[in-house]
């Protein structure tokens, strides 16, 4: 079988607390799959976005690979208007969705991902715990578990 497809999504232009985090979960997914945005861990990205690219290319360039991806996971520690769209648009086009929240953030995950069933929410320590779990989702295919 291909190499699964991921879409990783977190924070940008939300906050770039966290952007090595998500570095360290990309490289845990990359023992999986292949990661379609490796962007989102770079260090030099700030919530600025400073880009070549519009606003317009980013949305365009990232809802066609959010189309082509196999499974969604987002990190949702910090809010972002970005992850909670993708989140949305993903559910709609029927994906497999994981969104990690880290509770020693301190902050309090939205009801809006929390309580949607939809999703895989995985609460979660170190970036390392994540890749087992989003093994298991896509060996089951499946949408329907409401958590791991
Ligand atoms: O609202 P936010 O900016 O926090 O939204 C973050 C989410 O939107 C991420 O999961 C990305 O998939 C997507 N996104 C937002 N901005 C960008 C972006 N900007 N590039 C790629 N994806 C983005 C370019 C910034 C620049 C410094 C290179």
């Amino acid at each position: 079988m291909r190499r699964p497809r991921i879409y990783f999504a977190g924070s940008i232009r939300g906050g770039r607390d966290d952007a090595r985090i998500y570095a360290e979960i990309i490289a845990e997914l990359r023992r999986i799959g292949t990661v379609l945005t490796e962007h989102v861990g770079a260090g030099e990205l700030t919530d600025t976005g400073e880009s070549a690219r519009t606003d317009d290319e980013i949305h365009e360039r990232d809802m066609a690979w959010l189309a082509q991806s196999d499974i969604v996971v987002a990190e949702v520690s910090v809010p972002s208007l970005g992850v909670g769209y993708e989140l949305g648009r993903a559910e709609a086009m029927g994906k497999p969705v994981a969104c990690l929240f880290r509770p020693a953030s301190g902050r309090r995950l939205s009801a809006m991902v929390g309580g949607n069933r939809a999703f895989h929410v995985l609460r979660y320590v170190h970036p390392t715990d994540v890749v087992e779990p989003i093994r298991r989702l896509l060996d089951s295919g499946a949408r329907g578990a409401p958590y791991f």
